[in-house]
């Protein structure tokens, strides 16, 4: 066996060079977060070189497993990783690569590494830290194994441990997460897992994906394949809604090693679903490839409705926004070099790639509305409708601005302000309902907690176009307090409250409204949601007397544990509304900042939520009353 102290790399040969043990000691220059994310991007480590020997056309299946105390087993019907040794470091090219880091793509087979841009930085990342690691490989008739400990150092060398059939062959990487270095959780979260893996499957149509979670009582398994790929997909984020046509609109082509995929269909809403990826990983902040797909959505179309006279006139010209409406699109790309950019990285960069897709997108577009007339007429009418409320909705700005001056400038009267004007320690609580309202406002610290009132339910923003929405009371009310603006026009820094509370009866209604406060939000105030400023306060379900011990459960099994504690004769009030408690109640169980307990409102995954926010808030009831009867971490995914 070699010496491991005689490896010699030169720099041809690796351009970093740097030990696992720089891994373990700055694990967030490799993998941004230790927290529950950086937890999940070992799975999409592993599972994305598994992908990318599926993409070089070598394997068809892939096997993700939770095993009981978080343990995780990826397996691939691959080639196998190889099993001999390598030139440059004179150990089993598996050891090699589960050691030495970058060791993936560049060095010794070209541009091997196809999927995961972002998170690509390779096995030996997951195994620095992970507690132990084990790689089996199925090759030739023969299994051959290894495995990693302390901080992936190997137990021994890559050996032959048994025999297979001829024709099996593949390789399987099994880890445990290392709790020394993720502190906060080492418990994965089925619903991501889940997501992404089905997410994967649609954007790899060839492959199927098996998925099991082992740690309840009976495994659960799912499998997912999806023949129709990106174009399914479109379907599947539209299963709820009314389609304008059947089948997705869906385009392809290449230049060189680029690749491009587009599959759109139009739904009856107002909100446009546009999302991107590169690589296999989701595009958030968008790029070239999105800018060059809406520039030619927005001129194709222009071009065909003037050509049949559906425009008459330059001034009807279509905008992008009316061109986009109630449109659902992915829009996929492969690149050998991608370019990220952007506050988190996930911006698509390439300049190339935007005249790429444009000119793809376009030329097959074109195609689709002369073959298909009758879809090509209704785009367009859609696309007219929309482009006349717009300019409806300018006019009537236009005269109430005549009228009053600049809007959005004079706070709400229903709004009681507090006197501090410091945003970062002001809070505003948006309260169900006048009389509760009014508990609250004597409630109150009026130092640091603002209080508006809403009257009965606010507008569903799912149904309603942008002027209406504007012209709802309830929600002007929200916009001009919170003093930010709203969509291209916001500014995160004159947000007056960096906490915004949201507070309703803990019933049925309370939490339908509590549901159309939050699509208004996410609708019209993403950056707010999701740089964490949304909250929602907990009132208390029961107050529970004894004498003169008086105590708040919150829950029913905190009930009961009072019970438990200060005995079963109590005096018990069950509250149905905030309007029930008087203001000092209010404080004490639910405002003050000692005892309240405030839920943070988070939407990590936003292909999910807004096909939930579309789902609770559309038409059909159906859906909407499973989903709420079957999914119970409905409550979790969001963390409503
Ligand atoms: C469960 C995770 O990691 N699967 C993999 C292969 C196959 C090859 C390979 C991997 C060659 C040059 C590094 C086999 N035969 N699943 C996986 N399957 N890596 S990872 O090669 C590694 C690269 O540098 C493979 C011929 N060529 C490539």
């Amino acid at each position: 066996m070699t010496n491991r102290d005689e490896y010699s790399y030169t720099s041809d040969d690796i351009q970093v060079l740097e030990g696992l043990e720089a891994v373990r000691k700055r694990p967030g220059m490799y993998i941004a977060t230790t927290s529950s994310r950086g937890l999940h991007h070992l799975v999409w480590e592993i599972v994305d070189n598994a992908i990318d020997e599926a993409l070089a056309g070598y394997a068809d299946r892939v096997i993700v497993k939770v095993l009981k105390g978080d343990i995780i087993e990826i397996t691939d019907n691959g080639r196998g990783m190889p099993v001999g040794i390598h030139e440059k470091t004179g150990i089993s090219t598996v050891e090699t690569i589960f050691t030495v880091l970058h060791a993936g793509g560049k060095f010794g087979g070209g541009a091997y590494k196809v999927s995961g841009g972002l998170h690509g930085v390779g096995a030996s990342v997951v195994n620095a830290l992970s507690e132990w690691l084990e790689v089996t490989v199925k090759i030739n008739g023969k299994v051959y194994f290894i495995r990693f400990e302390n901080g992936g150092q190997a137990t021994e060398p890559l050996k032959e441990i048994g025999k297979c059939s001829e024709h099996e062959h593949g390789t399987t990487v099994k880890f445990k997460a290392d709790p020394i270095i993720f502190t906060e959780t080492t418990v994965y979260d089925y619903e991501t897992l889940y997501n992404r893996l089905q997410e994967l499957a649609f954007l790899n149509p060839f492959l199927t994906i098996e998925f099991t979670d082992d740690r309840g009582e009976e495994p659960v398994t799912v499998e997912f394949e999806y023949e129709g790929g990106i174009s399914e997909y479109v379907k599947f984020l539209n299963k709820d809604k009314n389609v304008m046509f059947e089948n997705p609109v869906y385009v392809k082509g290449n230049e060189g090693d680029i690749q491009v995929e587009i599959a759109l269909q139009y739904n009856d809403g107002y909100t446009p679903n546009i999302y991107s990826f590169c690589n296999n990983v989701n595009t958030q902040e968008g790029g070239t490839h999105e800018e060059g797909f809406r520039n030619s959505l927005t001129r194709v179309i222009n071009n065909y409705a003037k050509d049949r006279n559906l425009i008459k006139k330059d001034s009807e010209l279509l905008q992008g926004d009316d061109v986009r409406e109630g449109i659902t699109a992915i829009i996929s790309v492969k690149h050998p070099d991608p370019q990220y950019e952007g506050q988190t990285k996930t911006k698509l960069g390439n300049s190339e790639v935007r005249r790429i897709v444009s000119s793809i997108f376009s030329e097959q577009l074109d195609r689709f509305l002369m073959e298909n007339p009758n879809e090509g007429k209704m785009i367009v009418e859609k696309a007219v409708v929309a482009s006349n409320a717009r300019l409806a909705a300018k006019r009537a700005r236009e005269n109430e601005r005549k009228k009053n001056g600049l809007e959005f400038t004079n706070m709400p009267t229903k709004l009681a302000d507090c006197s501090s004007k410091n945003p970062e320690l002001c809070e505003i609580y948006i309260v169900e309902g006048d009389s509760a309202g009014g508990s609250a406002k004597q409630g109150r610290d009026n130092k640091y907690q603002a209080i508006l009132p809403l009257r009965g339910k606010i507008l569903n923003v799912e149904k309603a176009r942008l002027h209406q929405i504007l012209d709802n009371n309830e929600i002007r009310s929200m916009i001009t307090a919170f003093g930010c603006g709203i969509g291209e026009e916001m500014d995160l820094s004159k947000l007056r409250y960096h906490k915004i509370v949201i507070m309703t009866d803990a019933d049925v209604d309370g939490s339908h409204i509590r549901i159309l406060l939050l699509t208004f939000f996410y609708r019209f105030f993403k950056p707010v949601l999701e740089g964490g400023y949304v909250y929602i306060a907990q009132p208390p379900l029961y107050r529970v007397q004894r004498g003169n011990t008086i105590r708040y459960a919150y829950t029913d099994d905190e009930l009961e544990q009072i019970k438990a504690e200060i005995g079963d004769k109590v005096s018990l009030q069950r509250y149905k509304g905030l309007g029930e408690m008087d203001p000092d109640q209010l404080w004490e169980t639910t405002m003050d900042p000692e005892n309240r307990i405030l839920k943070q409102v988070n939407v990590d995954n936003a292909i999910e939520a807004d096909r939930i926010f579309s789902m609770l808030m559309g038409d059909e009831v159906e859906p909407r009353k499973n989903y709420i009867v079957e999914n119970a971490h409905f409550v979790k995914n969001l963390d409503l």
